[in-house]
């Protein structure tokens, strides 16, 4: 009876969906849990565990940003939050973890879900998180899965079985794939971002995207991440679609605008209704490349680490600003002037 007590007990951690959760997942409120049904579906469906709260940046901000910072050591490699409206849940989740983060967007009644997206999508730099589309919950969980069970077989293959794309094997490195318009003046952010590769000691990989088998190739050199530069104004979201579909990296997209008279927020739609596609705000080069940063540093200690010195840096030179800004006795009316020409 006691044996069989223990055998009992032991149970749990044999099977693959009692193991240590490496998912964790925020909604802002019990009110969306029936609009992203099937991000709990498509994980149960691949035998992959998470954690679900709700916590809310606006209604409990204490608690969630308190399980924000500890979600790391947890052992989570990625987070999934969601909510609808003025959505700062994935946002403020992302200030407080290393890990990346995962926006999902909920529809709501008035805007479409529209105010959810934007409110996610065009974070400042420095503080990266993946959008996805309005209500891709399948996106969601097939997005959180392939960054934290990359290099997991069992997993990966079960992924490309249901997302209907030929399973290669992959031993991921501290490497990155970029794709895109490379050879555009992409201007300075693009600079920072390929520096910060350099700085992180990430091999970068470019790849034509019309080369043959490039995703293949990617695969085989151990890339750990897709960093596709999406030229909305020319070929960008069709080519958008192309590697959605066939590839099981993290597909990280920074849509380009070159002329900024004609942004308009729809093109979110057309590329984010692709399959487990995240996107950066407009222009965000080094949004992306943190954001790459983060996956690999979920195997990669010296990325980690790093990547804690670089925000503990960001918030510093935040705060100095902050000091300088109440130290100097400024005239009224002068003040935002004086402040520009020193900038
Ligand atoms: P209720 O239905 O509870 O009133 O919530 C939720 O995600 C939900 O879609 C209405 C909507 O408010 C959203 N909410 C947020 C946040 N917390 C709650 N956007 C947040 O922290 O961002």
């Amino acid at each position: 009876m006691t044996i069989l007590r223990c055998l009992l007990l032991l149970l749990p951690f044999c099977n693959p969906l009692y193991s240590t959760p490496k998912i964790e997942i925020r909604v802002g409120s019990d009110s969306d849990l029936p609009r992203i049904q099937e991000l709990f579906f498509i994980l149960e469906q691949l035998d992959i565990d998470y954690e679900l709260r709700i916590l809310s940046a606006h209604r409990t901000p204490h608690e969630m940003m308190a399980k924000a910072q500890t979600l790391a050591q947890e052992g989570f490699a990625v987070c999934i939050g969601s909510a609808g409206g003025s959505a700062h849940l994935p946002g403020m989740t992302a200030s407080e973890t290393p890990i990346p983060v995962i926006a999902l967007p909920v529809k709501t009644s008035y805007l479409d879900g529209l105010d959810s997206l934007l409110s996610m999508v065009q974070m400042p730099p420095g503080i990266p998180n993946g959008a996805l589309g309005i209500n891709q919950s399948k996106s969601a969980a097939l997005a959180a899965a392939q960054i934290a069970y990359m290099g997991d077989h069992q997993v990966m293959q079960k992924i490309c079985k249901l997302r209907n794309i030929p399973y290669q094997a992959h031993a991921p490195q501290s490497r990155v794939a970029v794709v895109g318009s490379t050879h555009k003046n992409l201007g300075m952010d693009f600079e920072k971002a390929m520096e910060l590769f350099q700085a992180f000691d990430v091999e970068v990989i470019e790849y034509e995207i019309n080369e043959e088998a490039f995703l293949s190739r990617a695969i085989e050199s151990g890339c750990s991440a897709l960093y596709f530069i999406c030229d909305i104004q020319n070929e960008g979201i069709i080519q958008c679609q192309h590697l959605a579909k066939n590839t099981f990296l993290p597909l990280i997209v920074i849509p380009y605008f070159e002329k900024k008279a004609s942004v308009s927020p729809m093109f979110f739609h057309q590329i984010l209704s692709n399959e487990a596609t995240l996107s950066m705000g407009i222009n965000q080069f080094s949004n992306g490349a943190l954001y790459c940063l983060q996956i690999i540093g979920n195997e990669n200690a010296f990325v980690r680490n790093k990547f804690n010195e670089y925000r503990r840096d960001l918030s510093d030179s935040v705060k100095q600003k902050n000091k300088k800004l109440q130290e100097e006795k400024v005239q009224k009316g002068t003040y935002l002037k004086s402040w520009d020409s020193r900038a």
